[in-house]
């Protein structure tokens, strides 16, 4: 791509977004010998690792997992130094990969794609950001990432605090010092979950207020065993592909038994095995976990028996267990120390269930109980998930029809990669596909790879353009809806479910049906000429 500030282009893609899936895309399509630029809004490369820089920030999937696969030099030369990588560290990787494989110089940074129109008798793309650029693309590619627009904060008279406040999304670059401040958290999934702990070390008092309990389970985060890195090193490539047949992109230990056909203390053990290992396997300690109610409450009490065990307070440890919804079916949570948090003097919850936010006041907030003062509120309130990215930008398919028209009654895809009435558009990572339900960096692979290999076909036959057929999205949205409905996933009012925006259709919108199954499918639908799409 021209270097210079040119803003008249013409490309074979546009890619939108500079995260783990634009980078990847980029590089893909570079080796294809495509002409490709990457727009990216931040000022820098890394997209939720960019902005989420909140205290205690880190991933919950594996370092030696969560990773990308595609360069042997570099998962082996790379040395991650935790078992969960803290933000920094991921952060540091990303710029290392974008440098190494020089990719900065097709990334224009600070600059926010605006629009995305096709033009039916060109069959291109016209791509507008808002410093001005006008580009003419063959295709266009959206890497914007599932959890990227944060939820705005929308509590009456906001305007009127006069201390700071913050957005766990959108975390200062500078970071932030709570030391002798009075603090406000609200919200308390996983980004909460994992800040809490921190500012309760650091503030003078800190005030959660919780609308919904989650389920957390430790994370038992350690320095990287050496061990472990030199025995996945020595085997990284049978590892990845285990990774990438599995249900979530990653290998967790199964159990093909079900919760409630095994004896109380076998499953009482099992469960203690589990939590004693920490992360996300927890839930498939059983078989049945996500898919039985009673099977699931097991692993309920046992989670409320822990949080009694840990919680000196029987009210606080109560307020902190969650009824209302199936354990797994909001993202469990991982943590350090979150519970035992509650113990400590400087820290008060309080259960917005009993006594909501009325507004925010100049010196803090009122709930309908009482005034609490705060210097500082933290909202760790999540994101529009999944279809805000997308639907940010104008996006216009045939006939100038809007992606917000189409998915109006919700999002509509087809194998979560690209939608009928918009050629040669993809999603990367897109609703329907399995993207938040497993390991991002194995879908976000899989999906640049099959775009790279789909464009590369259409080029070397000939092809304009790759579009989906309605029959075929039709299926797929049913498909997706179908197995979405055989768990207990949508009990919950999830961000899975849309449920957490005022106004967003309530539809399930991952897909379930488990990565490797996934990825044969998709698989199969290149091997059969591109089944369920129009090639012209
Ligand atoms: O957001 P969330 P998040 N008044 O939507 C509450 C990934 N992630 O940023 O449940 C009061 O989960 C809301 O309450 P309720 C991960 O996939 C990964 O924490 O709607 N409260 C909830 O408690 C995760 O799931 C990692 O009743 C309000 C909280 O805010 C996803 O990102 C780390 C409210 C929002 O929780 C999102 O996590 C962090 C209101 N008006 C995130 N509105 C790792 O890999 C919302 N809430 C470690």
């Amino acid at each position: 791509m021209p270097t210079t500030d040119e803003k008249k282009l013409t490309l074979d893609a546009v890619i939108v977004g500079a995260g783990f899936a634009g980078l990847y895309m980029l590089y893909r399509l570079r080796g294809l010998g495509l002409s490709a630029g990457v727009f990216e809004a931040g000022k820098g490369v890394g997209g939720t690792w960019y902005w989420n820089r909140y205290p205690g920030a880190r991933c919950d999937v594996e370092s030696m997992d969560y990773s990308y696969s595609f360069s042997d030099e570099l998962q082996q030369e790379w040395r991650w130094t935790e078992r969960y990588s803290a933000q920094p560290e991921i952060l540091k990787y990303i710029n290392h990969v974008a440098d190494r494989f020089d990719l900065r110089r097709d990334i224009t940074l600070e600059t926010r794609v605006t629009s995305a129109v096709f033009d039916e008798a060109a069959s291109r793309w016209t791509v507008r950001t808002d410093r001005g650029h006008d580009i003419s693309a063959q295709f266009c590619i959206m890497a914007t990432g599932c959890l990227s627009s944060t939820q705005e904060p929308k509590f009456e008279r906001l305007e009127s605090f006069t201390g700071k406040w913050y957005h766990t999304g959108r975390w200062p670059h500078e970071g932030v010092d709570f030391t002798g401040q009075r603090v406000g958290v609200i919200g308390t999934g996983s980004s909460a979950i994992q800040s809490i702990p921190i500012i309760a070390a650091q503030a003078k008092r800190l005030f959660v207020f919780q609308r919904t309990p989650n389920y957390s389970v430790p994370a038992h985060n350690a320095p990287l065993d050496p061990e472990y890195e030199k025995i996945v090193k020595a085997n990284y490539a049978e590892f990845r592909r285990q990774a990438r047949e599995s249900r979530v992109g990653f290998v967790m230990e199964k159990n093909d038994a079900s919760a409630l056909e095994v004896a109380p203390d076998v499953r009482a053990r099992e469960y203690e095995t589990r939590w004693k290992r920490g992360g996300l396997g927890f839930s498939s300690t059983f078989n049945d976990i996500l898919f039985n109610q009673a099977a699931n409450q097991t692993a309920a009490d046992f989670f409320g028996a822990k949080i009694r065990s840990i919680v000196r307070d029987p009210v606080v440890a109560d307020t902190l267990t969650p009824k209302t919804y199936p354990l797994g079916t909001k993202r469990l949570c991982v943590d350090t120390n979150y519970y035992a948090t509650f113990n400590r003097d400087n820290v008060t919850l309080v259960d917005l269930r009993k006594t909501p936010i009325e507004r925010i006041t100049p010196d803090g907030l009122r709930t309908s109980k009482q005034d609490y003062q705060l210097d500082s509120i933290v909202f760790a309130i999540g994101f529009d998930a999944m279809t805000g990215a997308l639907l940010a930008v104008d996006i216009r398919g045939r006939g100038g029809r809007t992606l917000r028209d189409k998915w109006a009654e919700g999002p509509k895809t087809y194998l979560g990669l690209s939608m009928a009435g918009f050629p040669n558009l993809f999603t990367i990572t897109g609703p329907g596909s399995p993207s938040v339900l497993s390991n991002m960096i194995v879908s976000i692979e899989q999906h640049a790879d099959w775009i790279a290999d789909c464009i590369d076909y259409l080029r070397t036959n000939g092809r304009r353009s790759i579009e989906a057929m309605a029959d075929a999205e039709n299926e797929w949205v049913q498909h997706v809806n179908d197995v979405g409905h055989m768990t207990l996933y949508p009990q919950a009012n999830s961000w899975y479910m849309g449920a957490n925006i005022p106004g967003k259709p309530r539809i399930f919108m991952p897909y379930i049906g488990g990565v490797g199954v996934y990825r044969q499918r998709c698989d199969e639908v290149t091997a059969k000429g591109y089944e369920g799409f129009t090639l012209a």
